[in-house]
């Protein structure tokens, strides 16, 4: 994790201060970029200890398409509870649900994208073959006097990343997308990690993915995101029959927040330990040993059937999140 501790010491030395929606500045550089073989060990930070239980209870949370932080609370993350009840505007979002409620948030686009195609009535072919694709029939409709029909279809992003994995290993078009513009008013907060492409190697049957992310706290939000991605290459890998390699994490806006001064630059101090590595029980099937694809599985994983193994760490170090 040297390359976190020389990204905060950028940020550091040439970033400048910037004002936000939370009203906490932060000292922020435009545009960073971290690359992790995951051969190597489980990127986790170890100059103050990963709340790891979290880290995966909110990857079970997205991976199951949950908008609710009581969700996320059940399987062991309360990262969500002041986005989802504490931010003011989002409280009279006229979208939101209820208590706890999130909107449509990265694992409903992950895992249910609302897709929606505007076909002519009479583009028989088109609408039948839509239908062969999943799409269903919603309602005819009117559009500058030409009769039309709308179709819809709650698209598995992330299935059909596996998919393809399994089917067409050399495809560049192995990605899924959490930033949906038609739903950016209705949801507690955009994502900030937003665009997963995978990359595999047949070959070596090595996995590789690359993850942008447009906003990213370095203090809380990083070292969270980081052990995220890299347990879904794990977990995506088990399930493909590939072994994580090349973690390429993309940051758009890279900031600290003024109240992470203190914790980051303890961290400086502290000299890091080697990765862990990461483990996933054998519950959870690997293809590499059954040759039977079970993508079902994406949904079924429990925040137990993670681990690290060997995690040396300093001490915890907590600070507050902006809202
Ligand atoms: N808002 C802000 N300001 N920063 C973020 O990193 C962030 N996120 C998500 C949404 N909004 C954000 C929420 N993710 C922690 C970790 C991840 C978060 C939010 C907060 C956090 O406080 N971590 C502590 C304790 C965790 C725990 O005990 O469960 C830590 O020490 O890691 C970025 O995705």
């Amino acid at each position: 994790m040297q390359q976190y501790l020389e990204l905060i010491q950028t940020i550091i030395d040439t970033g400048s201060w910037q004002d936000n929606r939370t009203g906490i500045r932060t000292l922020s550089v435009p545009g960073a970029m971290m690359r992790f073989d995951l051969a190597k060990g489980f990127p986790a930070v170890t100059t103050k200890k990963l709340a790891f239980k979290s880290v995966v209870g909110e990857l079970c949370a997205f991976l199951r398409a949950s908008r609710s932080a009581a969700d996320f609370r059940a399987l062991g993350c309360k990262v969500w509870d002041q986005n989802a009840n504490e931010n003011k505007q989002w409280l009279e979002n006229p979208y939101r649900l209820g208590e706890d409620d999130l909107g449509p948030v990265y694992g409903v686009q992950w895992r249910q994208w609302p897709g929606y195609k505007v076909l002519d009535a009479d583009q028989a072919a088109q609408i039948a073959d839509a239908q062969k694709n999943g799409f269903t029939l919603v309602a005819p409709l009117e559009e500058d006097g030409v009769k039309k029909v709308l179709l819809y279809k709650a698209i598995d992003q992330l299935r059909e990343c596996l998919d393809t994995i399994i089917c067409n290993p050399g495809s560049r078009r192995i990605l899924f997308h959490g930033w949906n513009p038609a739903v950016l008013d209705a949801v507690a907060l955009p994502a900030c990690h937003l665009l997963y492409q995978f990359i595999p190697n047949p070959t070596t049957r090595e996995l590789s993915m690359c993850l942008y992310v447009r906003s990213n706290d370095l203090g809380l939000g990083t070292p969270f995101n980081l052990a995220e991605g890299a347990a879904l290459m794990h977990l995506v890998g088990r399930l493909t029959g590939y072994t994580p390699r090349w973690f390429t994490y993309f940051i758009g806006d890279a900031h600290i927040y003024e109240n992470h001064m203190d914790m980051v630059q303890e961290q400086l101090k502290r000299e890091p330990f080697p990765a862990p590595q990461f483990r996933i029980s054998d519950r959870v099937p690997d293809f590499a040993k059954t040759g039977k694809y079970q993508p079902e599985w994406l949904e079924l994983v429990e925040p137990s059937d993670f681990s690290l193994e060997g995690y040396e760490h300093h001490a915890p170090i907590t600070a507050p999140m902006a809202v």
